[in-house]
């Protein structure tokens, strides 16, 4: 800040000649009173007046400041610059390949974006999310896009049924005889819901017999004995592929044999490769992949690919009450197109089975996100 000194007959005319001189940024810092000669040798003819000290800011700070705003708006428009030739790049390629850059939001209406989108929360894939909705919809020409074709319930739930399959025969399938057996990764809960299945199966007024072939592992053999025991219902122990031909004939005047296997590490092929022996040439046979929905969906598929070795005939999911993403358990049947049998609940036997049915399925999909 500069200083400078002014006389003036008034405060008036100081504020005046401050402004007309030094712009109105200059500040008046002290005014004095002086007395001013008016005739230089004679001191006593003299007359009153102002003298007033005035603050002038420095320019070179203005300018210091208008400068480093200078370089900011450059790179403002620097950036601008940049921008629009992203734009133009984007638009560029948009026109080069229409079909792949399409934005999905302008085909739906509103509400199946948003259905489409709840699914997508919950771990469903992007094209699998979308296969259900497109089955669920229908083109509005109104709205013209594609719109759910009823309310969101049903629109689902008609998406799931023809994107999907469910064994949704399986109680009249039981007429005839019939050995199902479960396979899968170990400690997924196959023997809790061999025995969740066993006691299903009684309920319908079947008769089901029980065989076991993990045999090596003696508690693990316990643990479904003293359940099938609880339901009354026969139990056998096969440690040979040879035993387990015996035992399938022992319970012969059954309608079902639920066979259940010691869980195998997909990663031990040797181990997995045990079991064919045991199912080979083995008739009415039904082999049920068992697998934890809350496991990443990548290990379920890798897991599905190890177990292929047997003629798996369908999936049933595990601990659907330990996941929120169920949506893998969807991406895992519609890729594989295999029927989901079953999904299990929770812990307690025989009561945390569900049988599979679309409107258990839709609903888990509509529930609010906790
Ligand atoms: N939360 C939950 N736990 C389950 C469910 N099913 C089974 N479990 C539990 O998972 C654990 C393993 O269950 P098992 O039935 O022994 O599993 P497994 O596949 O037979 O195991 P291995 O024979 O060792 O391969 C037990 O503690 C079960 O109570 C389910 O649906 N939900
Ligand atoms: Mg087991």
């Amino acid at each position: 800040m500069k200083i400078k000194k002014l006389v003036v007959d008034s405060l008036q005319e100081a504020v005046e000649e401050v402004r007309n001189l030094y712009g109105p940024d200059a500040t008046i810092l002290s005014t004095r009173i002086i007395k001013k000669r008016l005739i230089p040798f004679l001191p006593f003819i003299s007359r009153s007046q102002l003298e007033v000290t005035i603050g002038i800011p420095d320019t070179e700070d203005f300018s210091n400041h208008l400068k480093s705003q200078e370089s900011v708006y450059e790179e403002i428009n620097k950036l601008k610059e940049s921008l629009r030739e992203v734009v133009e790049l984007v638009k560029k390629q948009k026109v080069e390949s229409p079909e792949e850059t399409k934005p999905i939001e302008s085909e739906y209406s509103l509400r199946a974006l948003n259905l489409m989108n709840k699914l997508i929360n919950r771990g469903v894939a992007r094209d699998v999310a979308k296969a259900i909705i497109d089955a669920g919809c229908g083109y509005d020409y109104e709205l013209r896009r594609l719109d759910l074709k009823g309310e969101t319930y049903e629109s689902l739930k008609m998406g799931l049924e023809s994107t999907l399959n469910l064994v949704r025969d399986f109680e009249s399938s039981l007429q005839d005889f019939k050995i199902i057996a479960l396979v899968g990764p170990t400690g997924v809960g196959k023997t809790t819901t061999v025995a969740k299945l066993a006691y299903y199966i009684k309920e319908l007024g079947k008769k089901v017999g029980v065989i076991t072939i993990d045999s090596y592992r003696v508690g693990a053999v316990q643990q479904l004995k003293t359940f099938i025991s609880i339901m009354e219902l026969p139990f056998r122990t096969a440690d040979t592929p040879q035993r387990l031909k015996e035992c399938i004939g022992e319970l012969s005047s059954m309608d079902v044999v639920l066979v259940d296997t010691g869980g195998r590490s997909h990663y031990d092929d040797i181990k997995v490769k045990e079991l064919v022996p045991f199912f080979n040439k083995l008739p009415i046979l039904e082999i049920y992949f068992t697998v934890s929905a809350n496991m990443d969906e990548r290990v379920m598929a890798e897991a599905l690919e190890r177990f292929s070795v047997l003629p798996i005939k369908g999936l049933i999911f595990t601990k659907m009450d330990e996941t929120l993403y169920h949506g893998y358990v969807l991406n895992l049947a519609y890729r594989t197109k295999l029927p989901i049998l079953c999904w299990t609940t929770g812990q307690r036997v025989p009561k945390d089975l569900v049988m599979a049915n679309y409107e258990y399925l839709t609903k888990l999909f509509l529930k609010v996100e906790e």
